[in-house]
């Protein structure tokens, strides 16, 4: 089946009670057991809930993976993985990654006795010294955010399997429709739901997607345990945006090659960030690992006055952090999404003070092009 036969139709049969063919929103904390110890297969609803249940299944089929956990955010998702690891266990981090990850890393799970290691992942070379004989996991972010650096999946999950870690990717910024980590051999897939995947900025939330039918066990002895599960409301929320993903990554993608293309040919731009652009010093891998480029990119403008001025004189792109949405977006890296990054390690990764991040959305691309126009002369 295509792409958006599977976002349409998997985990999307059609109600059994009443026929509904939008998965309807179950909105409850318990169900009615018939007698002690005999129920329909729901018990409690932190445990399981049939509309989170249906995304489940959608997203995992999305990223061909056997199971799918749907979490109360980004955030909670990408923490239950790391309960995979344990106090004294050593994991291998890209050193460009969202900055609340790198928070997770730095701030709390080293208190557990988590350790870790920044590698520029990008150059696979990097990889081989930073292995120890307790590496567990290598966890990475292809393209990142938001400098859009680019990692060899295959290559990575190859000398990782080598020496018994496991893979993880982030794979927010591309969504299952222009990047299906698992095929390169990635074990384990993380997503922020909030951004591509809802496409709509009006839900938070996080996914797992995995093979491995033990490590799957323990996510979801996690996921009830711990109990940071995705609400039935939000559930449906995604579940209604991943039956647009292939047309809305489409368009984004349309957007976001125009603007790139539109930066890069800038005076007042002195360098873009984005894979597309065949200047992208991992061009040819993004070429070979993505079937598009997407909607992120960013721009370096000089300075922080220059970036003020950008971000303070853009009328329809909307200043705010996040991304993904079917609205543009403009944010402040430095000070908004990476402000947990120490300043020297943020502006050796490029993510200087006069940095500025698009995520491109899909209004007309002549108004965005337009809006950027006016906010940079
Ligand atoms: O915000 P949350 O749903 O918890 O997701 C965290 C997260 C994880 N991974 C990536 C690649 C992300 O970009 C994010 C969140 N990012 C933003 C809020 C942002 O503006 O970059």
């Amino acid at each position: 089946m295509g792409f958006s036969t599977t976002a349409i139709h998997a985990g999307n049969e059609p109600d059994i009670a009443t026929g509904a063919v939008s998965v309807p929103i179950y909105q409850t904390s318990t169900y009615a057991q018939d007698g002690l110890g005999r129920h329909k297969g729901f018990e409690y609803a932190r445990t399981q809930n049939p509309t989170r249940s249906a995304l489940e299944k959608n997203i995992a089929a999305l990223e061909g993976a056997k199971f799918g956990f749907a979490f109360a955010s980004g955030m909670s998702a990408i923490d239950a993985t790391l309960k995979l690891v344990k106090a004294g266990d050593h994991v291998i981090l890209g050193d460009n990654t969202y900055g609340g990850t790198f928070r997770l890393f730095s701030r709390v799970l080293s208190e557990y006795g988590v350790e870790f290691d920044l590698v520029d992942t990008s150059d696979v070379t990097n990889l081989e010294p930073a292995f120890r004989s307790n590496t567990k996991m290598v966890f990475v972010e292809t393209p990142t955010n938001p400098v859009m650096t680019v990692t060899d999946l295959q290559a990575v999950s190859d000398m990782a399997h080598a020496r018994g870690a496991r893979v993880v990717c982030d794979n927010t910024f591309m969504s299952p429709y222009f990047q299906r980590p698992i095929e390169f051999g990635v074990d384990i897939v993380v997503h922020s739901t909030t951004k591509y995947l809802n496409g709509h900025s009006d839900s938070v939330g996080g996914f797992v997607a995995l093979n491995d039918e033990k490590d799957a066990e323990w996510i979801g002895f996690i996921q009830n345990s711990v109990g940071a599960i995705l609400s039935p409301f939000d559930s449906f929320l995604v579940l209604r945006g991943t039956k647009t993903l292939a047309v809305r990554m489409e368009a984004h993608d349309k957007n976001g090659r125009m603007v790139a293309n539109f930066l890069a040919e800038h005076p007042r731009i002195e360098r873009v960030f984005y894979p597309g652009l065949a200047s992208h010093p991992q061009h040819e891998l993004a070429k070979r690992q993505q079937t598009g480029f997407g909607g992120m990119v960013a721009f370096e403008t000089g300075s922080l006055a220059n970036a003020k001025k950008v971000l303070e004189s853009v009328k329809l792109c909307t200043l705010g952090e996040s991304l993904g949405g079917v609205e543009s977006l403009i944010s402040h890296p430095a000070s908004m999404t990476h402000a947990s990054v120490p300043q020297e390690k943020r502006e050796s990764l490029g993510i200087t003070d006069g940095l500025v991040r698009v995520s491109v959305g899909i209004e007309d691309i002549e108004d965005i092009l337009a809006d950027l126009d006016q906010a940079l002369s």
